[in-house]
C-alpha cells in the first residue's frame, strides 16, 4: 500500500448506462446511511460502528452482479450489500438499536445477524467461519444441481485464520461454486498488511489452492461488477470455487472509538484521492449519465428514506425482558414426523452368543446398531449428507459407513480432507440452504478443531436469528482401549455449558441407534457421543427399522432402593457390573442426554432411594457431575440421607499404559464408593 496509486478510470468497462446510474444510487445509499449512522453513534441512539466509507464499491459491485437468490455471507463493513439487496432499512436501524423490530429480537448486535428473506448470512465475531459456511452453501447447489454461486466476503487479517486455508482447500477439492472475496483493505483493527502476511498478493493464494484467483481494484465499482458477474456465470455453469482479491483502504478507524491515529495520513489521502463514490459520479458526469441536479435529487431522495426509516424505528417498541422467552428460543422447534419411540429393551454385554444358544437375530453390536441407525437416517432424509475424514470407500476407521457408498453414492457419503472445522462449518451451509449434514469426528478428541463452529455458530444460530443448525457431530469417545491421551478423552463437558447443543451419549445398541435417529430428525445441532470400548464388546436387541428415541428423556436401566447411580455412557456398565459384585440394590439411572436433561427422572430416583452416587468417565473436576451434584444438592436436598457423592476419573490426561489407565479410571473405586454411600 503505497502512496503513489493510480487513478480511477472507467473507460475500458462496457456495463450499460442504465446500470451505470443504478450502481451509482447503490453506492450512495450507505454512503449517506453511514455518515447518518456516525451522528447516531455521537448521540448514543446506536452502540458500535465499523466504518466500510471507501470500501461500498466492493459489497454494492457483488451484491448487483450476483442474482438476489444467491447467498452472500457478509462481514462487518458489508452495508452496501444490505442496501442493494433492499433491506428495509427502519429493520436495519431497528438492528443496530437492539430492537426486536431488527433480525435478533436484541440478541446480537451491528452486522450479526442473517436474513433468509434477502439470502444474506451475517458473521459470527470470528470472522473465518463464514467462509466455510458459504462453501456448504455452495455444496448444496452442487448437490442440487442449481446454477447458482455463494459468495463470502473476508478481511486481509480473516485470511490469516485457518478457517481461510481449510475453506479455500475444501471448496477446490470439491470444486465448490463459493467466490470468496477478500476485502484488502491495508489493516486488519491496527495490524498493516505487512505484518499479516508475506506474499506479494494475497490472490497468489489460489495457486497453492488449485484455485483461479485474480487481483483487481476494490475501489472501481464496474471493475468489481464486471468482474464478479462474469466470474459467477461461469461459475454458474461450470462449478468451482474463485479467490477474488479487492483492493481497498479502510480510510475511518477498525471503529469509530479507536480512530486512525496509527495509519500514515498519506495513506488516507491517497485513498481518500480515489474514493469510490465522488469519482465514479465524476465519471457519470463527464458521460452525461448524472448531472448536479440529478445528484442532489438522489440524495435527498435517499435522505427521506432514511429520515422516515429512522422515524418508523423509532416508533417500534424497545426490547423487553422475557426469561421463558429467551429461553424457549434456544432451539428450534423440532417439526419432524417421529415414528414413535420403541422402549429400549435392556443390554446384554459380551456379543458371543453362548453355545446351543444362539443370539436372536435381532441383536445388534452397539457398532452395528450405529451404522443401522445411520443408514435408517440416509434412507429417511434424501437430503441428508454425511462427511468425514476415510467414510466413503474406506468405511471409515470403525467402519461405521461400510458399503455406504455402495448404496448411497458418492456424492452424500464424502470423505473429507482433514479439517474439522471446515467440514462443520459446510455441514452448518447445507443446513442453511436447506439440507441436513451428519459430520463424523475421526476420534472425539479431534473435536478440539472444529471447537468454534460448534460453539460459536452451531449453537447460537437459532437464538440468535432463527436459522436452524440441522447439524449432527458424531464423537468417538472413551477409554480403557489403552490409546493414550489423544484417543481416549470423553469431552461431553466441554460442551454441556454451551446453551443451544444437544448431547447425547447412550449405553446400549437400542438407544444408539434410536437416539442417532432423533439426532438425525432433529432441526437442532445435536453431539452424539458414542463409546469406542464398547462398540464390539457389547450387544443387545435393536428394534428394526426407523424408531426414535426421545432425546432429553432418561431411563432407569435397573431398579433399586437403597440408592441411586446416576450416570451415562460406560458409567452404566460399571455400575451393572458393581451392583452384581456386591448385591446392592442400586437404582441405575442412564441420563442418555445431557442437554436437555431429564431433571423429572433425576428427582424421581433420588426421592426413590434417598442416596445419589454421580458416575462418569470424564475427569472429576469440571465434569458434568459437578453440574448434577450441585442441582441434586440444590432441589434434592430435603429427599436427601446422605451427601451427594461424585465418582469419576482422576485429574490427569488418560495414559496409555494398562496400569495406569485402570487407575486413571473410576471403576475401580466405583463399589468402594457405593459401600460408603449405602454405610452413611
Ligand atoms: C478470532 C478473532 N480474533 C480477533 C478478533 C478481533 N478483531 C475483530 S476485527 C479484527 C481485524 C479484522 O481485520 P480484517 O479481516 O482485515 O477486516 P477489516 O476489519 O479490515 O475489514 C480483529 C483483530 C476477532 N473478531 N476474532
Amino acid at each position: 500500500m503505497t502512496a503513489t496509486l493510480p487513478p480511477l478510470t472507467y473507460g475500458s468497462f462496457t456495463t450499460d448506462e442504465a446500470t451505470q446510474v443504478k450502481l451509482y444510487e447503490d453506492l450512495l445509499r450507505p454512503r449517506l446511511i453511514e455518515e447518518k449512522m456516525l451522528k447516531q453513534l455521537r448521540q448514543g441512539i446506536i452502540s458500535k460502528w465499523f466504518s466500510g466509507i471507501g470500501q461500498e464499491a466492493i459489497s454494492v459491485g457483488c451484491a448487483a452482479a450476483l442474482n438476489d437468490d444467491e447467498y452472500m455471507f457478509t462481514m462487518h463493513r458489508n452495508l452496501g450489500v444490505f442496501t442493494t439487496r433492499n433491506v428495509p432499512l427502519e429493520r436495519l436501524f431497528a438492528q443496530w438499536q437492539g430492537k426486536p423490530g431488527g433480525f435478533t429480537q436484541g440478541r446480537d448486535r451491528s452486522f450479526h445477524f442473517g436474513s433468509q428473506e434477502h439470502k444474506i448470512v451475517g458473521m459470527i465475531s470470528h470472522l473465518g467461519p463464514q467462509m466455510s459456511l458459504a462453501a456448504g452453501v455452495a455444496l448444496r447447489h452442487k448437490l442440487m444441481k442449481e446454477p447458482k454461486v455463494s459468495l463470502a466476503f473476508t478481511g486481509d487479517g480473516g485470511t490469516s485464520q485457518g478457517e481461510f486455508h481449510e475453506a479455500l482447500n475444501t471448496a477446490a477439492v470439491w470444486k465448490l461454486p463459493v467466490l470468496f472475496v477478500v476485502e484488502n483493505n491495508g489493516w486488519g483493527l491496527s495490524t498493516p498488511v505487512s505484518e499479516q502476511y508475506a506474499c506479494e498478493n494475497l490472490a497468489d493464494r489460489g495457486v497453492g489452492y488449485g484455485m483461479r484467483s485474480l487481483v483487481i481494484d476494490g475501489n472501481n465499482v464496474l471493475e468489481v461488477y464486471e468482474t464478479v458477474r462474469q466470474l459467477a456465470e461461469e461459475m454458474r455453469t461450470n462449478p468451482e470455487p474463485v479467490l477474488l482479491e479487492c483492493r481497498t483502504f479502510r480510510v475511518r478507524g477498525h471503529e469509530e472509538a479507536s480512530g486512525v491515529k496509527y495509519v500514515p495520513k498519506d495513506q488516507i489521502e491517497a485513498w481518500t484521492a480515489r474514493d469510490p463514490l465522488s469519482n465514479f459520479a465524476t465519471h457519470l458526469k463527464e458521460k452525461g449519465l448524472l448531472t448536479g441536479a440529478k445528484e442532489k435529487a438522489l440524495t435527498k431522495k435517499i435522505k427521506a428514506e432514511i429520515d422516515a426509516g429512522l422515524k418508523a424505528a423509532a416508533a417500534m417498541p424497545d426490547t423487553e425482558g422475557d426469561v421463558a422467552r429467551e429461553l424457549g428460543d434456544i432451539y428450534a422447534p423440532s417439526t419432524s414426523t417421529a415414528p414413535a419411540a420403541a422402549p429400549a429393551p435392556p443390554a446384554t454385554r459380551n456379543p458371543q452368543p453362548a453355545p446351543g444358544n444362539p443370539q436372536p437375530a435381532t441383536d445388534r453390536r452397539m457398532i452395528d446398531a450405529i451404522s443401522d441407525g445411520l443408514r435408517e437416517g440416509m434412507r429417511a432424509h434424501p437430503d441428508l449428507v454425511l462427511m468425514g475424514q476415510d467414510i466413503a470407500d474406506y468405511g471409515g476407521v470403525f467402519k461405521i459407513t461400510d458399503g455406504f457408498m455402495d448404496e448411497f453414492g458418492a456424492d452424500r457419503v464424502r470423505n473429507t480432507p482433514l479439517c474439522e472445522s471446515a467440514i462443520i462449518g459446510i455441514g452448518q451451509g447445507l443446513s442453511i440452504a436447506g439440507g441436513k449434514a451428519m459430520v463424523e469426528m475421526q476420534f472425539g478428541d479431534f473435536v478440539t478443531c472444529g471447537f468454534n463452529q460448534i460453539v460459536n455458530n452451531l449453537a447460537k444460530l437459532h437464538y440468535r436469528w432463527q436459522q436452524s443448525a440441522d447439524v449432527t457431530v458424531r464423537l468417538p469417545v472413551g477409554g480403557g482401549v489403552g490409546a493414550g491421551p489423544y484417543h481416549s478423552q470423553t469431552m461431553e463437558a466441554w460442551f454441556t455449558s454451551v446453551p443451544g447443543l444437544k448431547i447425547v451419549y447412550p449405553s446400549n445398541p437400542a438407544d444408539a441407534k434410536g437416539l442417532l435417529l432423533a439426532a438425525l430428525a432433529d432441526p437442532n445441532p445435536v453431539l452424539y457421543f458414542e463409546h469406542k470400548a464398547l462398540y464390539r464388546s457389547l450387544s443387545g436387541e435393536v428394534p428394526a427399522g426407523n424408531y426414535h428415541t426421545e432425546i432429553g428423556k432418561a431411563a432407569v436401566t435397573r431398579p433399586g432402593s437403597t440408592l441411586s447411580i446416576i450416570t451415562y455412557g460406560m458409567g452404566v456398565h460399571w455400575a451393572l457390573k458393581a451392583v452384581e459384585a456386591t448385591g446392592i440394590d442400586a437404582e441405575i439411572l442412564d441420563l442418555r442426554s445431557l442437554a436437555p436433561l431429564d431433571y423429572d427422572a433425576i428427582s424421581a430416583t433420588v426421592k426413590k432411594t434417598n442416596r445419589a452416587l454421580i458416575l462418569h468417565e470424564a475427569s472429576l473436576t469440571g465434569g458434568f457431575g459437578g453440574e448434577l451434584a450441585a442441582w441434586v444438592g440444590e432441589y434434592c436436598f430435603e429427599d436427601l440421607d446422605a451427601p451427594v457423592r461424585r465418582l469419576a476419573a482422576l485429574d490427569t490426561p488418560v495414559p496409555f499404559a494398562a496400569a495406569l489407565e485402570a487407575d486413571y479410571m473410576p471403576e475401580g473405586r466405583l463399589v468402594g464408593a457405593m459401600e460408603e454411600l449405602v454405610a452413611y
